[in-house]
Parts: structure tokens; C-alpha cells; sequence
């Protein structure tokens, strides 16, 4: 015998749940397995368990219909789909065979010692010019300021209009949500953004060497076709820059907030790693995906059928008690933080976290050789965005070593 599931009329995408989605996490992770969300009819997984076995399920819960609440089986997607996100086996499969090797822990390490250089240097910019104390936000000064300088250039972008990545990024992650007044607000630039991100994926106005690079020469090694190159340069130029940023902020705010693990950071730097993925399950900078069923699927004595859209709340599977225990929304370093799904899992898990810890690792180490203490100097401001878990402005006190 089956049942309808449990239902909630929440709008998971207000204002207000984007600016404190933790109590409806907890309700909906408590209403069941599966809630069917009435306002989106969409079905959602808030628990660890469901959220895990829709990531590794990919037979039956699909990516090509779209990962956003559009479904392409019956919209048209309002950009060509991503070769990496937005498909399957066995379409997926060669596109992120190259990004994977591309992005690997061992075509990284000639980037090793120039990131953590450049992390030093602006770590040293942006303290030159205070006493023991400096005040800085560190959202634009750190979390933004990093990324940018390290990221483009590993890719190969030109110069020129770098500053349409950031906009291009939140842009196209409120586009993963309903169509609210946050995609709305980005409507205006979302033509130009859009035009500007795909001009920059051409072979010509690449680099000659970076990540833009290694994907050409893998279209002329046959790997992929050439007509399949620009869209994974794509990849890069849409996952790379937003999340890191929303991560390296998480982490930053996690550290100002939580002095006791500052100071275990500073006894051992080779917890920055952890550190970043523990900010990572912690805040879930990418808070939501969704995926579409393939067939009638069974969970917990429901029936989701076929060809519906399932909402996969990876901040609430991230601090879902049954998995991590009753202190799942403390930021604690000595917790072992692998198996949460803030990179997801599977075989669409990020493939370009590598490059995110290693960005993390940079600056955090770069920041423990000078800083002593880190305290908020001011209100924190959230950015909402339909999809990422951001923050606008974090004012912070650094005390200096
Ligand atoms: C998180 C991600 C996000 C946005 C865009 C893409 C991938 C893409 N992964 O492949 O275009």
C-alpha cells in the first residue's frame, strides 16, 4: 500500500526562507522522507539519506530535464543545457572525463606555489596599511578578491571584463530556482552577461596556456568535439568563480564567529583543508538542485511519478541529525566532515573542488601567518539568491600577529 506524502505550502524561495532557511530545513526533514511542496509542486528531500541516494541515483533521477525547477522536457531552457550539469550518461561522460583530468589533484600542483604566493601577497595588501587591528569586509577584500585573482588566470580570460563573472554567476544561479523577482532583477543584463561569458569560451581568445587551453587541446586530441569545447570552458567560467567566492566567505564568517577553531587552525595548518570542507557542509554555499524522476519512483510507501522535479536540500541533508549527530549545526573542526553533499555526490559530484580547497587552503594559510584573532566589526548582510547560500558584506576585525 502506497500514500500521498506529507505536504507543505512553504515558498521555498521567499525572501524570508532565503534569509533563514535553518527552520524550515528542520521542519521539513522532521514532515518526512518526502514532502510534496504544493506552492512548486515539486517533491523534496531534506533528510541525508534521501538527498544522498537521489545524487547517486542518476538513472532514475535525471540531470538532462535540468537541474533548476524548469522542466526540459516540457520548457525550453533559456541557454544551451551544460554538457557537465545538465546531462547523463552517456553524453556526460567525455565532457567530464577531460574537466576532471583537467581539475585533478595532480594537474594542480604546478598552480601549488604561484596560489599560495599570490594568497600571501594579498593577505599583505590588505593589511599593509593598519596598526595591529584592521577593519576590512571580507567578502569584497578576501572572499572575492582571491578567487579573482587566481581564477581567471588559471582559465586564460582576458582581462577585459572579468568583472561580468560575479554577475554572470548569481545571474544564472537564481535561474535554478522559480521565476521570482530575483530572477527578474537580473533579467536586464542577463543577455549581455550571458553573450559576454559565452565570447570568452572561443579558442582565439584563450590564453595559449590554463584550463580554456587544456580543454581546446583535448577537442584536438579527439577527446571531446570541437563543437563540445566552448560549452565546458562554459562550465568553468558558471561554476568556478560564485561558489568559491560564497565559500571562501563561509568559511571566513565560521572563523570570525567560532575563535576557539581560529586558534586550533592556527596550531596546525594542515586543518585549513577540513576547515573548508567543514564551512562547506556547515553553510552549503550551493543549497539546492534539483533533479527529475525517470520513472515512478517508491520512498518510504510514496509514489513520486514519473517526470516530476525533486528538490534536493543539501544545506538540510548537510545538518540532518541522523547523519551528523544532535550538534550537526555546530562548526567544529574535529569533526569529520566528508560524506556531506555540499559539493553533492556521485558521478555529478563539483568537479572542480579541487581547485576550490586549494584556493581555500591559500588564503587560510595565508591569513594564519598574520592573524592572531579575527572578530565581526559589524552587522553581516546577507546576498539572497535562489540557490546560493551568500553573503553581501562581512565586516570584520582582524587582530594582527
Ligand atoms: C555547481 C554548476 C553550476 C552552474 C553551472 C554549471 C555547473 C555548468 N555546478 O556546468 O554550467
Amino acid at each position: 500500500m502506497t500514500s500521498k506524502p506529507p505536504v507543505s505550502d512553504v515558498d521555498a524561495f521567499s525572501d524570508v526562507i532565503l534569509a533563514d532557511p535553518i527552520p524550515m530545513h528542520h521542519a521539513l526533514r522532521e514532515a518526512g522522507p518526502v514532502v510534496h511542496l504544493t506552492r512548486h509542486d515539486v517533491f523534496a528531500f531534506a533528510r541525508h539519506e534521501q538527498v544522498h541516494a537521489a545524487l547517486v541515483d542518476w538513472q532514475s533521477f535525471q540531470s538532462a530535464a535540468g537541474v533548476g525547477m524548469a522542466n526540459f522536457r516540457t520548457e525550453k531552457p533559456w541557454r544551451p543545457p551544460s554538457l557537465l550539469l545538465e546531462a547523463d550518461p552517456p553524453r556526460h561522460d567525455a565532457p567530464r572525463r577531460v574537466l576532471q583530468k583537467i581539475l585533478s589533484p595532480r594537474a594542480l600542483r604546478k598552480l601549488r606555489e604561484g596560489w599560495l604566493a599570490d594568497a600571501v601577497a594579498l593577505v599583505d595588501q590588505v593589511l599593509a596599511d593598519g596598526g595591529s587591528e584592521v577593519e576590512l569586509d571580507a567578502v569584497s577584500a578576501l572572499a572575492e578578491a582571491f578567487p579573482l585573482r587566481v581564477f581567471p588566470d588559471a582559465v586564460g580570460l582576458p582581462e577585459e571584463g572579468r568583472e561580468h563573472l560575479l554577475p554572470y554567476g548569481d545571474h544564472l544561479f537564481n535561474t535554478f530556482g522559480p521565476q521570482n523577482d530575483l530572477v527578474a532583477k537580473g533579467q536586464p543584463r542577463a543577455a549581455e552577461l550571458s553573450a559576454w561569458t559565452d565570447a570568452q569560451c572561443a579558442r582565439e581568445v584563450l590564453a595559449a596556456e590554463g584550463f580554456g587551453a587544456d580543454i581546446w587541446a583535448a577537442a584536438d586530441r579527439g577527446d571531446i568535439t570541437p563543437e563540445q569545447a566552448p560549452l565546458i570552458v562554459r562550465s568553468l567560467l558558471s561554476a568556478g568563480v560564485d561558489t568559491t567566492v560564497h565559500g571562501l566567505s563561509a568559511v571566513l564568517h565560521a572563523f570570525a564567529t567560532h575563535p576557539d577553531q581560529w586558534e586550533r587552525l592556527r596550531g596546525d595548518n594542515a586543518l585549513a583543508r577540513v576547515a573548508f570542507d567543514e564551512a562547506v557542509r556547515w553553510e552549503s554555499p550551493v543549497q539546492t538542485f534539483f533533479r527529475t524522476t525517470t520513472r515512478d519512483i517508491e520512498i518510504a510507501g510514496h509514489v513520486i511519478p514519473d517526470g516530476h522535479k525533486i528538490l534536493m536540500f543539501l544545506g538540510a541533508a548537510n545538518r540532518d541529525p541522523r547523519r551528523w549527530g544532535a550538534d550537526a549545526d555546530r562548526f567544529d573542526l574535529a569533526r569529520d566532515p566528508s560524506g556531506h553533499v555540499g559539493f553533492g555526490m556521485g558521478l555529478h559530484q563539483c568537479v572542480g573542488q579541487h581547485v576550490a580547497r586549494l584556493e581555500a587552503e591559500a588564503l587560510l594559510t595565508a591569513l594564519t601567518r598574520r592573524v592572531e584573532r579575527l572578530e565581526p566589526a559589524g552587522p553581516a548582510r546577507r546576498h539572497l539568491n535562489n540557490t546560493l547560500r551568500a553573503w553581501e558584506s562581512l565586516p570584520l576585525r582582524l587582530h594582527l600577529s
